[in-house]
């Protein structure tokens, strides 16, 4: 049988939270100052964010129905304060986190990745650690500074990206943003 479906329309896409652009200096001060040149991969400031959930190579229509499920999605807003770190050598990650998530993200974050999962698109077994990837192709030992920046925001939206590769550089772009408001509150605001 032919396959008709054009696998180059699909997008490669997942839903995270965008940090604000101050939030994203800090960081990437912070990091200058404290990390040496070799510690890996850094990543541009406009593209650091925390992921909520992974789809994948996603089909226009596949994303069509995670984007109507997402639009449906009430809850309130939470913090995020980013007091933890940490580096993952086998993935090559050198990561900002939350020593005690909000209960919101959590709940986010779960909701987005079983509606993922039950539209087909693959999710890790592993729990969701929320975190901000710093470095990427961290392979070798680091000296992780003895504290965060503990940089804090409040998070009233979260959105769907987009993953371009382009002349040799990757760039994430929004594709759509949804507000986190309830009038029946389902998340604590710490
Ligand atoms: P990471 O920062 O821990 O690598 C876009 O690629 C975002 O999706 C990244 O933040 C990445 O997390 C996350 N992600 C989760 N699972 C992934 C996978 N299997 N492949 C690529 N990115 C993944």
């Amino acid at each position: 049988m032919i396959n008709t479906v054009d696998k180059t329309m699909n997008k490669r896409l997942f839903f995270a939270l965008d940090l604000p652009d101050t939030v994203q200096q800090n960081i990437v001060q912070w990091r200058a100052a404290h990390f040496p040149p070799d510690a890996g991969r850094p990543i541009a400031a406009a593209n650091l964010h925390l992921t909520l959930a992974f789809l994948g190579e996603v089909s226009q229509a596949k994303a069509q129905i995670l984007q109507q499920q997402a639009g449906r999605i009430s809850q309130s807003g939470f913090h995020v304060t980013l007091d933890d770190m940490g580096h993952w050598p086998n993935s090559g990650v050198i990561w900002l986190g939350c020593k005690n998530p909000a209960r919101g993200l959590l709940q986010l974050a779960q909701l987005l990745r079983s509606q993922a999962a039950r539209s087909g698109c693959y999710q890790t077994p592993l729990p969701f650690h929320p975190h901000v990837t710093l470095f990427r192709a961290a392979i070798r030992p680091v000296a992780i500074p003895a504290k965060t920046t503990s940089e804090s925001f409040r998070v009233d939206h979260f959105s769907l990206y987009e993953s371009v590769f382009a002349r040799g550089r990757t760039r994430y772009n929004i594709v759509q943003s949804w507000p986190l408001t309830s009038t029946h509150r389902t998340s604590d605001a710490i």
